[in-house]
């Protein structure tokens, strides 16, 4: 058996490195313009003051939604799974020069969306609904990002075909799978956005063709759009599934059930985009039901997750000699930020599991849809769950690539900590205000309609986002003194190879059945979508003009 040298680790290790880098000043510019919306939500708006870099809060709002959802999540978790997938499988990364060729990919894509929206030729914020119509690069950048993704997939799947020539009769490793599971649905999920992209948005934004198809490019976005958010869910799911259990001392409570609830995300993650598009007409009642009640469905293996890895911690804890109903929680190692910070996110992630249940209702939905609800929730799954675990699993990755220890401990646990106190002030706020009507993606402080009881959440808007960005700074600061400043060797990193060896029972081949996974996938998106877009496509007039709103 060929096992990786520290050759092939130390060129994997430089693109995660690269791969992690672009992420975090993605993030840095987008947590920056995002206390600027907060603020002005909160009266004070800076906006003008700093008119030269930013010109307007739809600008501000394109950046910040862009950079940290899109650019932010998907350049960690491309770093994450070629990092991780390779090490869990022993094996060298397939294909280095695959590699490198994505890092330029992505990158070129990066810069080329990056240009209009900084010139403002692309304030169309992270969903850019047409008919508003952003400049061509900007389509081309983010599909050009898109497209990296499919080339780290096949990366993955190429190091993993190499690794069953040597191991043909054992289940794929946990963390790899998991990995693999996820690139798979991501990848089937993007060919949405995909054909928004090259069939209806491109050709329209280039002059090739006359109009647009709102309906049809919405329908597109969102057969995307939703498992977006499980792209990058499912990647801090990897972290708490095969590495939290290991930081506290304990052990995955069920294997089996770890795979299964992946396999089930891998089916289901895609057929719901309609529960963004309830209010949308021209979709029939009964599609909008069916997503509704497949919404549902994927909350079951969350569920699933969540008890999984609770009773992993818990095993953990007792292990360090914790007792009682819940006194074991005493004994979780709350001065480790990596666990910590992926802990205190788990927890942010119950709520926001409950909202997005009210979101997917077709009836509370009205309530909430297109008011800061919205928003607020996504802070507490994107923002928090996602976010506040890439920092944790950030506290122990980074030391490790640059090796170097972590520069301080306590800031890091600090920090984890400031983010949910912050959090908390911000997304309740904005979930309260939602329900009092204020609407989304708007700019607040100019509205004539703004009310009176309005004032103190939108006060408490502004005070979260601000401590949620002292926090983001400190992340910054300890992740940049690790890398210039610290002089102690880093920690033995996590072993991932240890799954390696408990995965070789039965249920992990029948898990390793791709074929049957990815089919079902596609049947029951056919069964979803189907019939819905095939209309839409039959009947769009692609009448509908450009517009520059801002
Ligand atoms: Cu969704």
């Amino acid at each position: 058996m060929q096992a990786a040298d520290s050759t092939d680790r130390a060129a994997e290790n430089r693109m995660t490195a690269i791969h992690l880098a672009i992420a975090f000043v993605a993030l840095f510019i987008g947590v920056s313009t995002g206390v600027l919306q907060a603020l002005e939500h909160g009266g004070v708006d800076l906006y003008p003051k700093v008119k030269p870099l930013v010109h307007s809060y739809y600008q501000g709002l394109t950046l910040h939604g862009v950079l940290n959802v899109l650019v932010f999540t998907t350049f960690f978790i491309c770093g994450l799974f070629q990092f991780i997938a390779p090490r869990a499988l022993g094996e060298p990364l397939a294909s280095r020069r695959l590699g490198w060729a994505t890092v330029a990919v992505m990158a070129v894509g990066l810069v080329l969306a990056a240009i209009p929206i900084l010139t403002d030729a692309a304030s169309v914020l992270f969903t850019f609904y047409p008919p508003m119509k952003a400049h061509w690069a900007f389509y081309v950048g983010l599909t050009l990002v898109v497209i990296g993704t499919w080339m780290v997939f096949a990366n993955l799947v190429l190091t993993h075909r190499s690794w069953r020539t040597k191991n043909p009769d054992r289940g794929t490793p946990l963390p790899a799978f998991m990995c693999l599971v996820t690139l798979a649905m991501w990848t089937i999920a993007s060919l949405g956005i995909a054909t928004e992209m090259l069939v209806v948005v491109i050709p329209w934004a280039l002059g090739l063709r006359a109009g647009v198809d709102p309906l049809l490019a919405r329908t597109l976005f969102w057969l995307t759009g939703h498992p977006i958010v499980y792209f990058w869910v499912l990647a801090a799911y990897v972290s708490w599934y095969t590495l939290i259990p290991r930081q506290v001392g304990g052990r995955l409570f069920s294997e089996p059930m770890a795979r299964g609830a992946f396999i089930l995300f891998l089916v289901l993650s895609a057929p719901i985009g309609f529960h963004h598009q309830y209010t949308d007409p021209g979709i029939a009642r009964g599609w909008k039901f069916v997503h509704g009640f497949l919404t549902f469905a994927v909350f079951f293996p969350s569920l699933l997750t969540f008890f999984n890895v609770v009773a992993s911690i818990e095993s953990g804890a007792r292990a360090r000699g914790g007792k009682g109903l819940f006194a074991w929680l005493l004994k979780v190692p709350w001065g480790d930020p990596s666990v910590v910070a992926q802990i205190l996110a788990m927890g942010t992630f119950a709520f926001g599991g409950i909202g997005g249940l009210i979101n997917a209702s077709l009836s509370m939905n009205l309530l909430v849809h297109n008011t800061t609800w919205v928003p607020g929730h996504l802070h507490l799954t994107v923002g928090t769950a996602v976010t506040l675990t890439f920092m944790g699993i950030s506290y122990w990755l980074v030391p490790h690539l640059r090796g170097r220890a972590l520069w301080s401990r306590k800031l890091a646990v600090g920090q984890a900590w400031l983010w949910i106190v912050g959090m908390f002030v911000f997304s309740h706020s904005m979930h309260r205000l939602g329900l009092l009507g204020v609407p989304r993606r708007t700019a607040i402080g100019m509205a004539p309609y703004l009310k009176p009881e309005w004032g103190l959440d939108l006060k408490l808007v502004a005070i979260g986002g601000t401590v949620l960005f002292v926090s983001a700074l400190s992340f910054f600061f300890n992740m940049l003194m690790t890398v210039v400043a610290s002089r102690e060797p880093a920690p033995a990193p996590v072993d991932l190879a240890v799954y390696a060896e408990g995965s070789s029972g039965q249920s992990g081949r029948l898990f390793d059945r791709w074929g049957i996974w990815v089919a079902a996938s596609l049947i029951l998106i056919s069964i979803a979508y189907g019939p819905s877009l095939l209309r839409m496509w039959s009947t769009a007039p692609f009448d509908v003009v450009g517009l520059r709103v801002w």
